[in-house]
């Protein structure tokens, strides 16, 4: 039971810088006073409870972008910044992001109030007040904003169970489930017919939850026998156990102790959460003759106790509704934070320069960023960019390479001749 969904992403571009004098009168000429523009909104994926599938997704829209940047003003005011935008998803989804060759993992939202930032909205240019120096004191340059980052993403929902069922083989699990839900798991009277966890969803009332079959447990099941751990890390992640016991079996008591056993040895979490106890398959007379027996031995133990037929659905109804009322009383995990992306940078950047044909190629993430705030057609944009270019050592790294003035060199998209 898995949900995916692919989405675009793009963010808001920066606001342009503006280029402007001030005009004041009686004052011949006055000094720049373009603002900066403002920022590109950025895209948060939030995970959020009243959100259950990426149904949303699928239906309706699939692309979604964030305001842009505001361009800058005169007297120096600062364009307005563009909005966020958060998109909702349950916890319990993936975030991937595609890449050149597959996808990265971006986020692993598991609990409620998670959020993680999809994509960066861009920096506003700055305006022509920023470029004013003791020898250029009316700057006509100013920055364009950078454009919002731009992405493709996967989202993959994991359904988290909220309730577990847990107990040996065929006592009845995939029966329950398949009474209580519109699962349809396998039914059959030999061990181990279930062999991963089944989700279905139950309603009761206005309210719905997930109940999860975890395979049967058996002794030894913390050390891998059976059908080994990984279903009881599923069920870590439940809030509610229905431990359930074939009411025909020779003793329903010693098989309880024994997969709590297990459950204590596997993880003490596990053994701590909230458990019913339930003895299956009264419709069978031996059974019906026993349940006061069971009932007196059962009460020892403080759990709630349930008798119920699978089969016959006799008894679920109440079970499922005593459930629901014991998930309102077991707090859910709840664990606000933003996660971090971690995205690894080169420390210092190397400028490296390669020939193509009579191209001089610049592989340079910083230069590329430079150009692409900078208009081209804008002479004396042109001449801060070739400052910045000594600064950062493209200059003397293409002159390295043979370059001379002249030369086509190529930046990433863009293309310009060496002046
Ligand atoms: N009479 C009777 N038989 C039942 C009841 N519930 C389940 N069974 C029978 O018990 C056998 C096992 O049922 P399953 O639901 O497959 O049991 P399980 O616990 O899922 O078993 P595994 O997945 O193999 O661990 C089947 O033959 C069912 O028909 C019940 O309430 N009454
Ligand atoms: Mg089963």
């Amino acid at each position: 039971m898995i949900d995916r969904v692919k989405i675009d992403v793009k963010a808001g571009d920066g606001g342009r810088g503006v280029i402007s004098f001030r005009r004041e009168k009686f004052v011949p000429f006055g000094g720049p006073d373009g603002g900066d523009g403002g920022h590109g909104g950025s895209i948060f994926i939030l995970a959020d409870r009243s959100m259950t599938t990426l149904l949303k997704y699928y239906q309706g829209k699939r692309r979604f972008t964030a305001d842009e940047g505001i361009k800058g003003a005169r007297k120096k005011m600062h364009g307005k910044n563009g909005s966020d935008l958060t998109i909702m998803v349950p916890p319990g989804t993936l975030i991937f992001k595609e890449i050149d060759d597959g996808t990265e993992l971006l986020a692993d939202l598991t609990a409620e109030g998670q959020k993680v930032i999809v994509a960066r909205g861009g920096s506003g240019g700055y305006g022509n007040a920023r470029f004013a120096t003791p020898v250029n004191q009316a700057p006509r340059m100013a920055e364009k904003g950078v454009a919002g980052e731009e992405a493709t993403l996967l989202l993959e929902l994991k359904l988290i169970a909220d309730v577990g069922i847990i107990g040996c083989p065929s006592v009845g699990k995939s029966t329950l489930l398949a009474a209580a839900s519109a699962a349809r798991p396998k039914i059959a009277d030999y061990p181990f017919t279930t062999k991963e966890p089944i989700l279905g969803v139950v309603a009761v009332g206005q309210r719905s939850f997930v109940l999860a079959e975890i395979p049967g447990l058996i002794e030894g099941a913390h050390l891998g026998m059976g059908l080994g751990h990984d279903f009881l890390r599923h069920a870590e992640r439940t809030r509610v156990l229905i431990h359930l016991l074939d009411g025909s079996s020779a003793s329903p008591i010693s098989d309880m102790k024994q997969v709590n056993n297990e459950l204590a040895l596997f993880n003490p979490v596990l053994a701590a959460k909230a458990q019913l106890v339930v003895v299956n398959k009264i419709d069978l007379p031996e059974v019906r003759a026993r349940i006061s027996e069971l009932e007196k031995e059962l009460a020892q133990d403080e759990a709630p106790l349930f008798f119920t037929s699978a089969a016959t659905t006799e008894g679920v109804p109440q079970l499922m509704a005593k459930v629901c009322e014991l998930l309102d009383s077991v707090a859910t995990p709840q664990q606000a934070e933003v996660l971090t992306v971690f995205r690894p940078q080169p420390k210092k950047e190397r400028v490296v320069v390669s020939i193509e044909g009579d191209i001089f190629v610049v592989s340079s993430p910083r230069a590329e960023k430079l150009l692409a705030r900078m208009d081209l057609e804008n002479p004396e944009a042109r001449t801060y960019i070739r400052q910045q270019f000594a600064r950062m050592g493209v200059a003397s790294a293409l002159k390295k390479a043979g370059m001379k003035p002249g030369d086509t060199v190529r930046f990433g998209k863009v293309q310009m001749l060496w002046e």
